[in-house]
């Protein structure tokens, strides 16, 4: 297993949209295995595939990582199924647009279908943190931010401020 290195905005691959994936086999789980040691060590809950510069309709999650309990979730080629008019607020983060958090409001429940770490095809309802981290990360296979859910202004302040912060990390 290996840590990739994560795409930052204004990387041009982020809008990508990735394609679907032909077969579960043992090369995608490898690469779902250095997606989850990546997710750990950021750290976050999620990560799509375009994230680490593969292009490719691959997420995985895990919700509750604390004290070193880990289960870990892969989904691959996710479909939802069926969205709640209902809505939520959440303060969402992305780990491709370091320290910025606003909120953005998503379907509170979701029905899923996707392709487990086995190859099985599984349909499941989400909602809360779930159903949240899903569908940023599904946004995410769409070449989707959730910057792009907020105002153009917010947006180009946050990319402006994402670009400053590299700029000087990277003349540090
Ligand atoms: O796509 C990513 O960058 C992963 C996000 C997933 C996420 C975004 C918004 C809301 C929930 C999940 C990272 O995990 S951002 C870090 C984080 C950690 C805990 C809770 C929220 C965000
Ligand atoms: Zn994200």
């Amino acid at each position: 297993m290996a840590i990739r290195d994560i795409l930052v905005v204004p990387d041009a691959r982020l809008k990508t949209v990735s394609a679907p994936v032909a077969v579960v086999d043992d090369s995608l789980r490898a690469l779902m295995d250095d997606m989850l040691e990546t997710m750990y060590a950021a750290p976050g809950i999620g990560l799509a595939a375009i994230q680490v510069g593969e292009p490719v309709r691959v997420i995985v999650m895990d919700l509750d990582h604390r004290d070193g309990e880990r289960t870990p979730r892969y989904f691959v080629n996710p479909e939802i199924l069926w969205a709640s008019e209902e809505t939520q607020p959440y303060e969402e983060g992305c780990l491709s647009v370091p320290d910025i958090y606003d909120e953005v409001e998503r379907p509170a429940q979701v029905k899923l279908r996707y392709v487990n770490y086995r190859g099985e095809t599984i349909e499941e309802d989400a909602e809360g943190i779930f159903a949240v981290c899903i569908q940023h990360e599904m946004d995410h296979l769409d070449g989707v931010l959730f910057i792009d859910h907020l105002s153009r202004l917010k947006r180009d302040r946050a990319v402006s401020k994402v670009k400053k912060a590299t700029r000087e990390a990277d003349a540090a």
